[in-house]
């Protein structure tokens, strides 16, 4: 098939440009979906919100930025020069060199000629009688499309405080999810952080560094354990490198897509002496990863007594590290099992609150009231500060999908079919949206896993989808209604037999006041979802209509 790009008369936009397939966004996913969709023939639109390319990685330039997957496991694994030629500088790359990696990736591929920035879709219509998406934008662009697939991100409307006044605040705001492109300097400044997510995590040690004052507002203590990042060790990148195929197949095979040394044993079944070695080599080890704590011992995630040896060792960690006992009792998590909401890693979290110019507010103990012109108000106390920090979080896995008004057959609408919580099939198709696709949507392992390697197996399972569809002369693939109920209700289920429930989390959507408390992702493991999706495919896109 040839790229199209013309004017068409069709009811589905009138004069609008005819393309095979729009993306929307130019992170991760969207990019590889370009390339991938470029590669079968298809002409392809991408509209990307930001000034540049990368997505989360464009948006999230908050001082400490960071990935806590290590450098070389996050990565692009489709081609084999690339993933050999790119140097990682550190275990854990900064957000400027994900950046520039992005970015030499879409000059590498020439992707950027099919990339419009400064771009927001905002309307994507699915006209039946054409069989075809009409996609709208802030920028009056109209575009046809046989395809319309949303790499829109899981992390990427931010949300902010639900308290009256912040446009009223005199100095200077930021949300680390919108960063601005210049640097912020905080030197001298007197700073409100709000919020101890994985975001907030990374910036406060840094700002607490040159602010004159830092004033922490803690909603819920989180388990953080620490990074121990450092300058990569060239042999361990050589050694990586040298056997990526393997490392990759591992990594695609496991549970969190970052393979690991398979558990055995109950937390419980072992001595407590044996138990702690195990954490400790986890919380000590300079080479250790995040989601060894999780995954040592069988139960972690499923028994609440095993998950709670973990959650105390850590406890007891931040006891020894924190000086005021006051502080340390605060800053300790309690009332949810440990990884049940995003645990996070810290670079001198937990030492930045023995500096003198850094206080905590517990929020529950004073909840937030009000913005003010010269700061915040608690229900205790009003505070007077230059700049606040909103590290608030976002309206995850459907918050960029809601934001596009989305219209499928019959006109129906994607965020009232969802109002109770997203039924997708795969997490990747919609019924009643034939040919719209979304990459790691809500239902897939996505935020449960190393995200490019979930993103990889999205966008290669809808290439080979749409490409077996022209071999085959199917215009259109839709979910049905009975997979993706049943899929959904399989989500929940395996939901249910863990631990993830039992806190209030963006994992469940108690972060966004309304949303509906589900299980956004799919907890079942990145290799055994890797599985049923290609057996979908095999079976001849089982649980899809073809037409
Ligand atoms: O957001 P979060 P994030 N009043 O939702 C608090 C990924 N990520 O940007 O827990 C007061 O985790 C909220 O309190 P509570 C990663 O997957 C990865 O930090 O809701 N406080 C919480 O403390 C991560 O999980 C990396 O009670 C309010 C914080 O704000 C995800 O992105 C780095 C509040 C929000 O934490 C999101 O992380 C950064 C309110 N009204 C992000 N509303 C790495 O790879 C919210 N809070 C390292």
């Amino acid at each position: 098939m040839t790229a199209t790009s013309e004017r068409s008369a069709s009811p589905t936009g009138q004069g609008a440009r005819q393309v095979d397939a729009v993306v929307v966004g130019a992170g991760f996913a969207g990019l590889y979906m370009l390339h991938k969709l470029r590669e079968l023939g298809l002409s392809v639109q991408v509209y990307e919100a930001g000034d540049g390319v990368g997505g989360t990685w464009y948006w999230n330039r908050y001082p400490g930025a960071r990935v806590d997957v290590k450098s070389v496991y996050y990565n692009y694994s489709f081609d084999r020069d690339l993933e050999q030629e790119w140097e990682w500088t550190e275990k854990y790359p900064p957000q400027p060199e994900l950046l520039r990696y992005i970015n030499h990736v879409a000059d590498r591929f020439d992707l950027r000629k099919d990339v419009q920035l400064r771009t927001r879709v905002t309307e994507a219509v699915y006209d039946e009688s054409v069989a075809r998406w009409r996609i709208t934008t802030n920028r009056g662009d109209v575009v046809s499309a046989q395809f319309t697939i949303m790499a829109t991100g899981c992390l990427s409307v931010s949300k902010m405080v639900e308290i009256p006044g912040i446009a009223t605040f005199n100095g200077r705001s930021f949300h680390t999810g919108n960063w601005p492109e210049q640097d912020v300097d905080f030197t001298g400044r007197r700073v409100a952080v709000i919020g101890t997510g994985s975001s907030g995590v990374q910036v406060i040690p840094l700002v607490a560094e040159v602010a004159e004052q830092l004033t922490v507002f803690q909603r819920t203590a989180n388990y953080v354990i620490p990074a121990h990042n450092h300058a990569i060790d060239p042999e361990f990148q050589r050694a990586v490198k040298a056997r990526y195929p393997d490392v990759r197949k591992a990594n695609r095979e496991s549970s969190f897509g970052i393979a690991q040394p398979e558990a055995t044993k109950s937390a419980l079944e072992v001595s407590e002496g044996e138990r702690n070695a195990y954490y400790r080599r986890v919380w000590t080890n300079k080479d250790s990863e995040l989601v060894s704590m999780l995954t040592g011992f069988t139960d972690m995630l499923t028994d609440e007594t095993a998950n709670e040896t973990a959650a105390q060792f850590v406890r007891d960690r931040i006891a020894e590290i924190v000086t005021d006992p006051a502080v340390a009792k605060a800053l300790q998590p309690t009332g949810y099992p440990f990884g049940a909401k995003r645990p996070c890693l810290g670079t001198n979290y937990y030492e930045t609150f023995n500096r003198s110019n850094v206080r905590l507010v517990d929020l529950r103990a004073t909840p937030l009231t009000e913005v003010t012109q010269s700061g915040l108000a608690t229900m205790e106390e009003t505070f007077e500060f230059d700049d606040i920090v909103y590290a608030t979080g976002y309206d995850a896995m459907t918050g960029a999908l809601a934001a596009i008004d989305i219209h499928g057959r019959g006109g129906v609408s994607l965020q009232e079919e969802w109002a109770a919580g997203p039924t997708t099939y795969l997490g990747l198709a919609v019924a009643g949206f034939p040919n719209l696709f979304t990459i790691t949507g809500p239902g897939s392992p996505s935020v449960l896993s190393n995200m490019l390697v979930s993103i990889e197996q999205h966008v290669d399972w809808v290439g080979d989808a749409i490409d077996e569809m022209r071999r085959n002369g199917v215009t259109t693939m839709e979910a049905e209604a009975d997979a993706a109920e049943e899929w959904t209700r399989h989500v929940a289920d395996v939901g249910n037999t863990t631990l993830y429930p039992k806190a209030d989390s963006w994992y469940m959507g108690s972060n966004v006041p309304g949303k509906p408390r589900v299980m956004f992702a799919y907890i079942g493991g990145v290799g055994a979802y890797r599985e049923k999706c290609d057996q979908v495919a095999a079976a001849n896109y089982e649980g899809f209509t073809l037409t």
